[in-house]
């Protein structure tokens, strides 16, 4: 079995350098003897001009930052291998996708896309899910986000998009938020974005982990077979651990608490060995089916119901392997929708022809150089070899006079390759057009999916929705923006506008009067390019929602679940639920009023992970307060009441056996504990295992979102 899993990683080792016992020098070899002071004119004196250390130092130091990247800026990456489960050579002639076992080296990226470098992982947003394969016919980058469509329809409008939804131009505020006047008036005027504003609005925008995020291709691509077929292929990534969001109560404390919350996450997950894993799938429409939905496969706001072509699984994907340096590998990787290899290809979808264009102009000006595919994360594993020549930094060293093709005086060399040699030919497509700037009129339905996605969620998830919408409009200052907004709404679901409304404390417009038009003047309004309403044809897909998505896994594995403790504690209750967890892969953390040891009831002692000071209940997924803690131990402190108070608050399952169960009931929330309740495990019993067992069984349902008030009801 041919298995190029660490072929990436011998190709990096070359670049790797590591200064254990090794001299201090100069970047130019020298051995540096003294690195703590400048060389001066007497040592009270002024620093010397000749001083090559210092300043090669100091100069070095002034050009480390680069440009951040103008979107998706923010984000955390990780090595890994894809492997082929099942190979489809009936559709695609990639080398990488035709064999079972196959093993490919890759490098993930996730990212948010509106915020800065610094700014925080949870913030209200589309996440990023770039994946570059490393495969023997060259770089094959699949750059998806964790929602399956898109704001809009053409790349033209991108540009405004992103310029709405940043911090605004004049005091640059806020930052890392979609909830502000600017993105909330293109928005308004913009119906085309309704879909995807459903789903930045619902919680796979605040996912609890990039391992718990499905990703999705967005566009429609192509694949080719070797006898030059080709289909229309979407594609997605499904979590082994399922897809799972934090409240945005929670996702708002960690940003403060914890602003690294995913990137951290990350990191520790494959340190501690819980490489996370998704399973790659594709969902295949024959050519022939082009025209057969009510939405068009060019669209990028619409996505293609699973009711209607399931996704087949064909292989997965683990990442095993931490960077070893966040700026040589995370900050200078460099992907592109045009990074393809023979057996893919693109479709016109007019969004993805755009992007076809910027991801190398903007490595230009972010990496400097034409040169960037030497960077060692970006270059090939395949060999590479053509006239491109010179430029800044350029690495490789060409031999020989010839740098032109066609030539003699090289032997035509290097030469081109035959499509049976592997050579790249674009699929054979048959265009016929006139140029025109115009949009089909087969884009124009704004509103069916938006419904469908809307209708496929829980009441919970609807709830969540309603209050996303009163949050961000919330914070937008201009009245007419949100009652714009609030007319769009009501043509996805009156109930929706209205619960919304009533949050903003304003009516919801009649639809008549609402002004949508293709948001380029208000004189545009209506005409033929009138956004409509196509009803789909699927009425509710479970694939849509996070709470009834069929990847939805009872696994517990990898989560981390607070253990309190103080002096007196049982020690048995704490290592019988240490072990119960540990045998789900599941991480318990000792949590103290302070750092140290606590004493327990067996004279034995117990290192506390944080303290009250260190940790909060929004870092953890659940709670258990141990036997031996009764009233006495801990009724003084505030700390631990309103722990116990966000979790109740974040729908987490909170567990507490013996006397502890003491605390339960005094807590400020125990009067809304309802027997239904099934996130609230108490056993007035001493610890025993069936009780750990029954707190494991409540984790697995992960959050009891019915504890909260239903804003849609
Ligand atoms: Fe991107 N996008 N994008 N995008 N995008 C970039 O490229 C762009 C779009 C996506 O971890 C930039 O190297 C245009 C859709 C990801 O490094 C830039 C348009 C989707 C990442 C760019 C889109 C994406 C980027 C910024 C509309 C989901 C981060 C830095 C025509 C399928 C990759 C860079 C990483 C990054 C342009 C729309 C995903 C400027 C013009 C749709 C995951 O080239």
């Amino acid at each position: 079995m041919k298995n190029f899993q660490e072929e990436k990683q011998r190709d990096l080792s070359i670049n790797k350098s590591d200064g254990t016992n090794k001299f201090l020098t100069t970047d130019q070899g020298l051995r540096i003897n003294d690195d703590n002071n400048s060389l001066k004119a007497g040592e009270r004196g002024p620093s010397l001009l000749e001083d090559f250390i210092l300043r090669e130092k100091i100069t070095h130091f002034d050009h480390e930052r680069i440009p951040e990247r103008i979107v998706h800026a923010r984000g955390s990456g990780a090595h890994g291998f894809f492997e082929v489960t099942t190979p489809i050579p009936e559709l695609t002639k990639a080398d990488f996708l035709k064999e079972k076992g196959l093993k490919t080296p890759v490098f993930t990226r996730f990212s948010t896309v509106a915020g800065s470098r610094g700014s925080t992982d949870l913030a209200r947003d589309a996440r990023g899910f770039a994946v570059k394969f490393y495969t023997q016919e060259g770089i094959y980058d699949l750059v998806a986000n964790n929602i399956p469509v898109f704001f809009i329809q053409d790349a033209a409008k991108f540009p405004d998009l992103i310029h709405a939804v940043k911090p605004e131009p004049h005091n640059e505020i806020p930052q890392a938020a979609s909830a502000h006047d600017t993105f909330w008036d293109f928005i308004s005027l913009m119906p085309e974005s309704m879909h995807m504003i459903m789903w930045v609005m619902s919680d796979r925008a605040i996912p609890r982990s990039y391992r718990m995020m499905e990703g999705f291709g967005v566009h429609t691509f192509r694949l080719i077979n070797e006898q030059e077929e080709s289909v229309f292929v979407k594609f997605h990534w499904k979590p082994k651990l399922g897809t799972h969001a934090v409240a945005w109560d929670e996702a708002q404390k960690i940003s403060g608490k914890n602003p690294d919350f995913h990137r951290q996450d990350l990191w520790e997950a494959i340190e501690m060995g819980n490489f996370p894993e998704w399973e790659l799938g594709v969902q295949v429409i024959p050519a022939a089916d082009e025209n057969k939905y009510e939405f068009d496969l060019l669209d990028p706001t619409k996505l293609v119901p699973e009711e209607l072509v399931p996704v087949t699984i064909v292989g997965r994907m683990v990442l095993n392997k931490n960077p070893d340096n966040f700026f040589a590998e995370t900050e200078q990787i460099a992907f592109h929708p045009g990074h393809i290899v023979p057996g893919i290809d693109f479709s016109n979808d007019p969004l993805l022809q755009g992007r076809l264009f910027s991801y190398t102009d903007t490595q230009l000006s972010r990496l400097g150089s034409p040169n960037f595919h030497e960077i060692p994360i970006n270059r090939s594993v395949a060999p590479v070899h053509n006239n491109q020549r010179d430029g800044h930094m350029r690495q490789e060293i060409n031999k020989g006079r010839v740098s032109y093709h066609p030539n003699s005086l090289g032997g035509g060399c290097p030469y081109q390759a035959k499509i049976e040699e592997g050579g790249f030919a674009s699929f054979n497509e048959r265009v016929d057009a006139h140029k025109v700037r115009e949009r089909s009129e087969s884009f124009n339905d704004h509103f069916g999916q938006a419904k469908l996605f809307f209708n496929s969620q829980t009441p919970e998830e609807k709830s969540h929705i309603v209050k996303a919408l009163r949050f961000e409009l919330g914070k937008v200052e201009t009245t007419a923006i949100r009652v714009r907004v609030l007319g769009l709404l009501s043509q996805i679901d009156t109930t929706l506008a209205e619960k919304v409304a009533l949050g903003l404390g304003a009516t919801v417009p009649p639809i008549l009067e609402t002004p949508i038009n293709k948001g380029v003047s208000p004189e545009n309004e209506g005409g033929p390019q009138e956004p409509q309403t196509v009803e789909s044809s699927v009425s509710s897909s479970d694939a849509l929602s996070m709470i009834k998505n069929p990847t939805n896994s009872p696994t517990i594995a990898s989560r981390k679940i607070a253990i309190i403790c103080s002096d007196g504690v049982s020690e048995a209750a704490v290592l019988n639920m240490k072990k119960a967890l540990k045998k789900e892969d599941a991480k318990g953390c000792i949590i103290a009023p302070h750092l140290g040891s606590v004493l327990t009831d067996a004279d034995g002692a117990i290192a506390a992970e944080f303290s009250f000071l260190t940790a909060s209940s929004v870092l953890f997924d659940a709670v258990y307060i141990p036997h031996g803690l009764g009233l006495n131990a801990l009724a003084e402190n505030d700390d631990l009441f309103e722990f116990l108070n966000d979790a109740y608050k974040h729908c987490k399952v909170i567990g507490a056996d013996g006397e502890a169960s003491e605390i339960i009931s005094s807590a400020p929330f125990a009067s809304k504990i309802t027997n239904e309740d099934g996130g609230i495990v108490v056993n007035s019993a001493i610890a025993s295992e069936e009780f750990a067992q029954d707190f494991i069984n409540a984790m697995t349902q992960h959050r009891f979102w019915q504890r909260e008030p239903n804003l849609y009801n």
